[in-house]
């Protein structure tokens, strides 16, 4: 059992999730009514909102809902929206826009053929605003949608998403994502074969791109299976077409960097294919960047699974689909070094970019980081498994907000006596923006320890 803590959860304004504004959209941006967003135009759904246990969309969370950071033309994260959009032509992909993050249990899972018992259905690691709907954790959420209502055989999407997340450099609690899909139908073709060379014929029109891709993958293998039913011809060219069009994207985009950061020049990037897992595709791979160090993630792909094309209504199509996280990408493209940055108010992170143009982010002053240490015993019968990091890191978000730099696990122990368990988090407090005082930061570890002690019953340390 996890620890319930929603009868003292701060009282959230669920209602304003409601109203959350369209922004100034991108200009070739098709308005969808994404169907939550459709009903709750019509009034019904702010009726029907009830919390229940599964509510646990915290304030900080409610708040960076109405951001709407891509309806700024000259965010960064906007500017490579922008740049990708222009890598797909306009007559085959259609831009649909879903303002409202707020999807069904449905859409963010059901149809994509998650499993009842996924992983990524837990309280833990999603954000419910009830039972039956939540913030969606990626734009794969559009999916079953976009391929059902599109007229062009593509659909490209850039929104916010939402996840309870562990808070590092990379990774952050709401961020964004572009989903891309794209299908063919064999309506009126006579084989296989002709199909196959209708896919071939589109691949073609693909420039190749120039940059040095590593892909040791294999077209599909028992690990990363094609699907029953599928050929292994119209397997191998859909694999095709989407990796030609991602390559071209990424490597047109990391063509762009050299203009943008002359210091980027000096080393090669190193990008890799490697093979991936997703319930709504299959085969699947994920790119990888090498980047300060470590390789880091920029999107996950495959060949849409059929279960997604029969909930989209179109059963006899197949096609692929692509998330990428545009936060990833912006950090390499614009050389920016934390993921905080992105929602940053101050005018010096602002004030430096232009609509179209890729800049190299100049670094304001880094002002110093300080580490604080919580440590706890969990209440009797508790053990360290049934405390989840993202517990922790959601408190440490609603003090502290954007003041957090880092928070990891350094110390676990049971105690060989009494049996109680004991763990102890370093918080690294830091600001973007300014030096921070050891009084405030005192103030927020009093508050952290404090929340803990109270929704979580935890003997401070
Ligand atoms: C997905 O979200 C799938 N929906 C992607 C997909 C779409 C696969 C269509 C197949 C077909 P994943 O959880 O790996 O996959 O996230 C996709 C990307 O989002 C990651 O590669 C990463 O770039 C970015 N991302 C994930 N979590 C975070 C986070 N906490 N902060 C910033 N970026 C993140
Ligand atoms: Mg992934």
């Amino acid at each position: 059992m996890r620890i319930n803590w929603s009868c003292c959860r701060q009282l959230v304004s669920i209602q304003k999730l409601l109203k959350v504004r369209a922004g100034g959209l991108h200009t070739t941006t098709r308005q969808l009514s994404n169907s939550t967003q459709a009903r709750n135009e019509e009034g019904k759904r702010e009726d029907s909102i009830e919390k229940d246990e599964w509510t646990n969309v915290t304030a900080t969370i409610e708040r960076l809902t109405h951001r709407k950071l891509l309806s700024n033309p000259a965010h960064p994260l906007s500017i490579l929206r922008d740049i990708i959009f222009s890598k797909f032509p306009e007559r085959e992909y259609t831009r649909a826009n879903f303002p409202n993050p707020r999807v069904s249990v449905y859409e963010n899972f059901d149809s994509l053929n998650f499993a009842p018992d996924h992983i990524g259905r837990s309280k833990t690691d999603t954000y419910y605003l009830n039972k039956h709907e939540v913030l969606r954790t990626h734009t794969s959420a559009h999916q079953v949608e976009s391929f059902r209502v599109h007229p062009t055989p593509g659909f490209l999407v850039a929104a916010d998403v939402y996840r309870r997340d562990e808070i590092d450099r990379t990774h952050y609690p709401a961020f964004h994502q572009m989903e891309g899909g794209r299908w063919w139908s064999p309506e009126g073709m006579s084989s296989v074969k002709e199909f196959v060379a209708k896919i071939e014929a589109d691949t073609a029109k693909i420039p190749v791109s120039g940059i040095k891709i590593v892909d040791d993958t294999l077209p599909f293998h028992d690990g990363n299976p094609r699907q029953d039913g599928q050929s292994p011809e119209v397997c191998i060219a859909l694999t095709n077409h989407l990796k030609r069009s991602l390559e071209r994207v990424v490597g047109e985009i990391f063509e762009n960097i050299a203009d943008g950061d002359p210091s980027a020049t000096k080393e090669p990037l190193q990008i890799r294919w490697i093979d991936a897992t997703f319930p709504f595709t299959s085969p699947s791979w994920e790119m990888e960047v090498y980047w300060q160090g470590d390789w880091l993630e920029l999107f996950g792909c495959g060949v849409t699974q059929q279960r997604v094309f029969e909930q989209a209504g179109h059963p006899e199509r197949v096609g692929w689909a692509v998330g990428l996280g545009l936060e990833r990408l912006a950090m390499v493209l614009f050389g920016i070094p934390d993921i905080r940055l992105f929602w940053s108010e101050d005018p010096r992170f602002l004030e430096q970019f232009t609509p179209g143009v890729v800049n190299a982010f100049k670094p304001f002053s880094k002002y110093p980081g300080t580490y604080r240490d919580v440590a706890f015993w969990l209440k009797d019968g508790t053990t360290p498994e049934q405390f989840h990091d993202n517990d922790l890191m959601d408190i440490v978000r609603e003090v502290a907000g954007d003041l957090v730099e880092n928070v990891s696990l350094i110390d676990k122990f049971t105690h060989p006596k009494t049996k109680r368990n004991s763990l102890c988090y370093r918080v690294l407090f830091q600001s973007m923006e300014r030096t921070l005082y050891n009084d405030e930061i005192n103030v927020l570890q009093d508050n952290i320890r404090e929340t803990l002690k109270i929704k979580f019953g935890v003997e401070l340390r």
